[in-house]
């Protein structure tokens, strides 16, 4: 007896030496403490009742922000264990909450997943705490104890009270201590809402409740039956869906079960989220990776044994199946094994083929039972595979093989004879009138011109391929000399500025915000370099006693035309397009180094002009005109 009473003195010091250790270094834990970490202390308790529902205990999950920023999580599994505990001779509540990674080591040696990035359990939450209660209710009796201090237990666990026998569940509180959070003590609505959300959409038939009982007194309740599927169906709500079945995946094998929901909407870009025990994988790993191969390989098999392959050149490729489509996997696994820059990419190889296995017999037993959406879903992906090899033929026609090639610049340019970059220009001129004169009126040695003729391709609603099959477009690139995509590499750039030189009309408006929207979408670094610009050809021309003024803007002509006498003769032109001025003019008002005017196109101005795109996307010509008309003054006050 003595000897076994100095046993459990030695262990509980060994115990607070721990939950010291965790006080001294919480990063280790938890990895901050800054206002992510001390949410990580929410879901590591809001952990175990997951597991606890993914046992098939539980089914209901409240989480209570309190007035005092304190949080209670309460679930209605079958409560943590009471007994005595072998190990440590105090009991199991005592053990889990004061012995590190108490959770998996003394545990009931159930399945147990959540956590499985941080998973340092309950212990590390009450060291990093003022104070913690836990409640247990089990067998009509309410069992409670309370740790202060950074986890020193007040009591014993007691029995507190009575309850009705089939009430069970645990209840803890906690209070997360200011003098290790010293950042923030706050917790955030909508960070708590959003991972409790999506817990629920990753956990079909489970219920979380959310309250706030700070000043707004906010709720929030998720019970997703779907799954994954609502999961899906919400993120494709506004991307236009190509069928209504949603593809539903579930299954396991090992101990390992992977669930995978997908659907494709009109869009060309992915959106595939993966996750591993309710984590998120966004470096992917081998769950991931055997879906992707099982879906390629199906559409594949589908495609071909329907006749739509001619040949083998147009083997649908892995981007080709992927374009448009929202996916979700989610893995459980009882031991995950994360490899990757930030630990969050599966690597257990063994996953990757129960996830093809699985995922390839339900979604082609998918695609014969719907043949109307097995229809839409290839005819996509043979869509996408026309256009990626397209692209790659327009690629290679733009393509300059060596810079000193000249040969392969676009006819159209009038190239300077500077091959010094820092001090060349290129000037995208709108209409080939006004092309005409800007080549007559320019600076030969530092000065290119390119003419465009009409306007250029929309490129918000065009593909790769579409983009680089506008002659315009191409011309463009291949002057520049940087390529483009992948093969882009700005130490090729011909020219360090780059100027759109367009008429101050609505139509010159559009014509920027495109050039604008295409730089931005497609050349991103000249933007972020500082290499666009827009030229400020003037809008009046004021002649009167001999003398000519330009004039850049109406305030600028109101204030010039005060200064003038009355009774004097005073001919005012306006410019509508810079076609009306000859190359003289032209170089004096706009081109002419040592007094025009250059606007450096931010990044912003060119993200606000692909904004106004955006928002455009699908309307009439019309609206389009006059929503340009009303916004293309946003273009035309820029920062010097
Ligand atoms: C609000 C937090 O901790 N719920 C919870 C935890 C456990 C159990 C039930 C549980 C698990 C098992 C058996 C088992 C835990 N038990 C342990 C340990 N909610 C919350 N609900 N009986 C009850 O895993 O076999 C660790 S967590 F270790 F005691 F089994």
């Amino acid at each position: 007896m003595e000897n076994n009473e100095q046993k459990y003195d030695s262990s509980s010091i060994q115990v607070l030496e721990g939950l010291e250790a965790v006080r001294k270094r919480p990063g280790m834990y938890i990895g901050t403490t800054s206002e992510r970490g001390l949410h990580h202390l929410v879901w590591e308790i809001v952990d175990n009742s997951i597991d606890e529902a993914l046992a098939g205990y539980a089914d209901d999950i409240e989480v209570i922000v309190g007035k005092d920023n304190t949080i209670t999580v309460k679930d209605d599994g079958r409560g943590v264990p009471v007994g005595i505990h072998p190990k440590t001779g105090k009991s199991t509540v005592e053990t889990i909450y004061t012995v590190l990674h108490a959770g998996g080591k003394f545990g009931g040696g159930g399945y147990k997943v959540s956590g499985g990035l941080h998973g340092v359990g309950a212990s590390v939450v009450n060291a990093l705490s003022e104070w913690l209660e836990v409640r247990v209710y089990k067998e009509g009796q309410v069992y409670y104890q309370r740790f202060e201090h950074g986890g020193h237990p007040v009591e014993d666990l007691k029995v507190i009270d009575k309850c009705s026998k089939d009430r069970t569940g645990t209840t803890v509180s906690f209070k997360p201590d200011p003098e290790i959070f010293t950042e923030t003590t706050v917790f955030n609505y909508e960070t708590l809402k959003n991972r409790l959300r999506e817990l629920a959409f990753l956990n079909k038939g489970l219920r979380i409740n959310l309250y706030d009982e700070r000043e707004d007194g906010l709720k929030d309740s998720f019970l997703y039956e779907g799954g994954l599927v609502e999961y899906v169906q919400l993120l494709n709500k506004n991307k236009n869906p190509i069928h209504e079945t949603i593809v539903d995946v579930e299954g396991n094998e090992s101990d390992i079960s992977i669930e995978v929901a997908l659907q494709y909407n009109e869009g060309f870009t992915s959106n595939i989220y993966s996750f591993v025990n309710n984590i998120t994988t966004p470096e992917g790993g081998t769950h991931e990776d055997g879906v992707r191969r099982a879906l390629t390989r199906i559409l594949n098999k589908y495609a071909s044994s329907n006749g739509l392959l001619k040949d083998k050149d147009e083997a649908l490729s892995g981007e080709d199946v992927r374009e448009g489509i929202t996916m979700i996997i989610s893995c459980k696994h009882p031991n995950p094994q994360f490899e990757g820059q930030t630990k969050t990419k599966l690597g257990n190889a063994e996953v990757r083929s129960i996830a093809d296995k699985i995922f390839a017999e339900t979604f082609e037993r998918f695609l014969l039972e719907n043949p109307e959406e097995a229809k839409v879903i290839v005819d996509k992906a043979m869509t996408a595979t026309r256009a990626r090899v397209a692209a790659k033929r327009a690629r290679e026609l733009t393509r300059r093989k060596s810079a000193l090639e000249v040969s392969s610049l676009p006819g159209k340019l009038a190239d300077c004879s500077s091959k010094d970059a820092s001090i060349s220009e290129i000037y995208i001129v709108e209409g080939d009138s006004a092309g005409g004169s800007a080549k007559s009126g320019r600076d030969p040695k530092t000065q290119a011109i390119l003419p465009l003729r009409g306007k250029i391709l929309n490129v918000e609603k065009a593909r790769m391929d579409r983009i680089l099959g506008n002659a315009e477009i191409r011309s463009m690139i291949t002057a520049f000399g940087t390529g483009i995509g992948e093969e882009f590499d700005i130490s090729k750039l011909r020219y360090h500025k780059i100027v759109i030189m367009t008429d101050a009309d609505v139509d010159g408006a559009h014509i920027r915000i495109l050039l604008m929207t295409f730089f931005y979408r497609y050349f991103r670094p000249l933007v972020e370099g500082g290499y666009i610009y827009a030229a400020q050809p003037p809008l009046y021309r004021v002649d009167y006693n001999k003398t000519s003024k330009y004039l850049y803007s109406d305030e600028e002509k109101d204030e010039y035309m005060s200064t003038i006498p009355e009774g004097v003769k005073v001919t005012i032109q306006r410019y509508k397009g810079l076609g009306e001025m000859d190359a003289e003019q032209l170089w004096e008002t706009t081109m002419n180094i040592e007094n025009r005017t250059l606007l450096k196109i931010s990044l912003d101005d060119a993200m606000a002009a692909d904004q106004v795109l955006t928002e455009l996307m699908g309307e009439e010509v019309e609206p389009r005109r006059e929503f340009i008309e009303k916004n293309a003054k946003f273009v035309e006050n820029l920062d010097v």
